[in-house]
C-alpha cells in the first residue's frame, strides 16, 4: 500500500523516511564502480562524500558479486575492508559491512560497523549467525542461492515471488531458532542474484508482499543489469551502460520508498535522497487523503 509507514531498526538512524545506503565497493571488479575506490584513502574519502550527500549508512564491501566473479581470499577481503570501515567510523559515518564471511563481519563490528549486510543470509558461512547473535548488530538477509560463479544456473523458479518469500522466511525461522533476535533482521529480495530481468520485475511488482512480511525491507536495484536491459538502445539492443542507469535507479527508489521499503542501497546518493524525500511527502499526502475519506464517510 503506497504511503505505508517505514520500519525502524534499533541502533540505526531513524530519519522518519526510507533510509539511503551509499555503496563503497573496495574491489577491482564490481560491475558499476570496480577499481574506482580500491585504494583505502580514496574509499574513505568517497564514503565521507556519500555521507555528506545525505547517505544515512555507507556500505563497505571487498568482494564483487557480479555474475561469474571469483572470490578474494579471506585475508585479501580483510585487507580491503577493515581500514575503510575504521576510517569512516572515525569520521562519524554509520557503516555497514557487506560480507559473507563471519570473521570479516566480526572484525568490522569490532572496528565500529553498525550493520552486517550479508548477501548470502548466513548460507555462505554458518558462523555468521553466532557473530550477529553475540554482537547484537542488525543483519541484512538477502535472498541467495549460491556464489557468483554459478548464479545464472540457479535462476529457476516455479513462482519467483512465492519461492523468494518462502526461502527468505525459512532463513528467518532458522536464524531466530539459532538465537538471533527478530528485531535484528532485515530482508532483501536480492535483485539480480540468481534472477533474470523478468524475475526482478516480478519481485518489484510484488513489493507490497515483501513489505508486509513484518521485517524491514532493503531494496538494491542500483545500476543493475535489468535496468540496463530496460533502457537498451532500441536500434542496437546494446545495454544502457551502468553509469547511465542512475535516473532509473532513482525511479525505483521513489516507488520502493512509497511502498514502505526501509532502505535503498545506491551508488549515486543525491538523486536517491531527493527520491525518498518526494516519496515521503507523497506518502503523507496519501495518508491525509485516506484519513479525510474515512472521516467524511
Ligand atoms: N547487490 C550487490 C552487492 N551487495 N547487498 C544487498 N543487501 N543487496 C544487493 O542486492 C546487493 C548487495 C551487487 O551490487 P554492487 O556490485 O553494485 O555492489
Amino acid at each position: 500500500m503506497p504511503g505505508r509507514p517505514h520500519a525502524v531498526v534499533p541502533g540505526l538512524p531513524d530519519p522518519g523516511r526510507c533510509l539511503v545506503m551509499g555503496v563503497v565497493n573496495v574491489t577491482p571488479d564490481s560491475f558499476s564502480d570496480g577499481g574506482r575506490w580500491f585504494d583505502a584513502d580514496a574509499a574513505v574519502a568517497h564514503g565521507v562524500e556519500l555521507a555528506e550527500q545525505g547517505a544515512d549508512i555507507v556500505d563497505v564491501g571487498g568482494e564483487s558479486t557480479r555474475p561469474g566473479a571469483t572470490r578474494p581470499e579471506p585475508d585479501e577481503e580483510l585487507h580491503r575492508v577493515l581500514p575503510v570501515v575504521e576510517g569512516l567510523v572515525a569520521q562519524g559515518v554509520v557503516v555497514s559491512v557487506d560480507t559473507m564471511r563471519a570473521d570479516t563481519a566480526r572484525r568490522a563490528i569490532a572496528r565500529g560497523a553498525a550493520l552486517v549486510n550479508d548477501v548470502s543470509a548466513g548460507l555462505a558461512d554458518e558462523q555468521m549467525a553466532a557473530v550477529v547473535r553475540d554482537t547484537g548488530v542488525p543483519w541484512v538477509l538477502m535472498h541467495w542461492r549460491g556464489h557468483a560463479d554459478r548464479m545464472a544456473d540457479l535462476a529457476v523458479y516455479d513462482d519467483v515471488v512465492h519461492d523468494v518469500l518462502h526461502e527468505l522466511n525459512s532463513r528467518v525461522e532458522t536464524l531466530v531458532a539459532a538465537g538471533v533476535r527478530p528485531e535484528q533482521l532485515i530482508v532483501d529480495p536480492g535483485l539480480g542474484f540468481a534472477k533474470t530481468g523478468d524475475h526482478n520485475w516480478s519481485v518489484l511488482g510484488a513489493i507490497d508482499e515483501f513489505v508486509t512480511q513484518g521485517l524491514p525491507l532493503l531494496v538494491a536495484a542500483s545500476r543493475k543489469r535489468f535496468l540496463g536491459q530496460l533502457l537498451a538502445d532500441p536500434d542496437t539492443d546494446e545495454l544502457r551502460p551502468a553509469d547511465r542507469r542512475d535516473d532509473a535507479t532513482a525511479a525505483v527508489t521513489m516507488q520502493a520508498a512509497l511502498c514502505g521499503a526501509w532502505c535503498v542501497r545506491v551508488h549515486d546518493v543525491p538523486p536517491n535522497v531527493d527520491a525518498v524525500l518526494v516519496a515521503s511527502r507523497w506518502g503523507a499526502a496519501l495518508a491525509e487523503q485516506r484519513n479525510g475519506q474515512m472521516n467524511s464517510s
